[in-house]
Formats: structure tokens, sequence, C-alpha cells
């Protein structure tokens, strides 16, 4: 995992679109965002025991890419279309890669890189995006609380006033 401050430069999407200007940890954990790294193949048992002990039921798994995910190349757009949850989000990337945009206190875009063995939590409310990289393939592992809520919701007047948008903001900012 990498965090830095997107570039806001025109160009695919797929880019790293790397300012050079990177985020700490504890900068990401300010926004309420969690990483771990779990590395896959020996080590289910610990995202087993996290999504335990959040009370995570449901999970299951994308394949992104052009192969795999039909119409690709607008799925991929989509995802990138700024948006919330009205829930929590665990995401696990199981192989290649993808980056996560998430908004900062200033409303700018940070660029979360996450590889192979990475897993973010998220929280409810945050704006954020999606995109595979230039391998365009993402292989994830979603999970859900009993009943997941996590429709995306478009960013626009309405969001604003979300009441899981409310709350995140009172938790980030105080
Ligand atoms: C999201 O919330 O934008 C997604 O779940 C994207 C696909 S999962 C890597
Ligand atoms: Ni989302």
């Amino acid at each position: 995992m990498r965090a830095y401050y997107f570039d806001n430069l025109p160009g695919d999407q797929r880019l790293p679109h790397d300012s050079g200007r990177s985020l700490s940890p504890s900068a990401l954990s300010t926004l309420g965002i969690t990483h771990h790294h779990f590395p896959p193949s020996s080590d289910l048992a610990s995202v087993n025991a996290l999504a335990a002990k959040r009370n995570y039921k449901n999970r299951d798994e994308i394949e992104i890419s052009p192969s795999t995910l039909p119409n690709y190349e607008e799925k991929v757009k989509t995802f990138f279309d700024e948006h919330l949850h009205e829930d929590e989000e665990i995401r696990y990337i199981l192989e290649g890669g993808g980056y996560f945009d998430v908004r900062n206190q200033g409303d700018e875009w940070v660029r979360i890189a996450l590889e192979r063995g990475d897993l973010m939590i998220m929280p409810a409310g945050i704006y954020h995006r999606f995109t595979t990289d230039e391998q365009n393939y993402t292989k994830a592992m979603r999970l859900f609380k009993e009943d997941p809520k996590w429709t995306p919701l478009k960013r626009g007047g309405e969001t604003d006033g979300n009441e899981f948008r409310k709350e995140y903001l009172k938790s980030r900012d105080g």
C-alpha cells in the first residue's frame, strides 16, 4: 500500500497519477481509513479473524478484468464515479492491484495504491472512487456485514445531506 496526492492531470484514470507527495499511514487514519497486509496464500485466517471481530458475515469475490467482467471499460468508468456508501467497506486484494481515491479534509483526492495482500477498511460516508491500474486486473474480496447497504450513492447535492455522510464528518472533524 502506498498513499499519495493525486496529480489531477489529464490522462487515463489507470495511470499512477502520482504527484510525488506521499501521505503517511497516520494521515490516512485521520480520514478513518485502516490498512493491513495479509499475504493471501498463508493468511486467510487473519482475514477471517478480522471479519469475525467486526461482525462481518458475508463476502464475495470480484474479478475485474476485460476477460471476466462484461462491459469492462464501461464498468471501470462507473467505479470511478465519485460516490459514498452507507456502510463501512472492506476490500481485500487477492491478485493484481488497483487504486482507491478518497477525499481528504480539504476535498483533495488522495490515491491509495493497493496490491496483492492489502486489506483496506473504509468508513461509511467517505467520498471515494475506484479504478484498476495499468495491469487491468483486480481480484478482490468484498466483505459485508449482515445487511449490506453498499449501493454506491453518486456524489451530488443530496449526498452532502446524507445522515451517514454527516456522521462521517462528525467523527472525522470532531
Ligand atoms: C467500490 O466501492 O467502489 C468498489 O467496491 C469497487 C470494486 S472492489 C475492488
Ligand atoms: Ni465504493
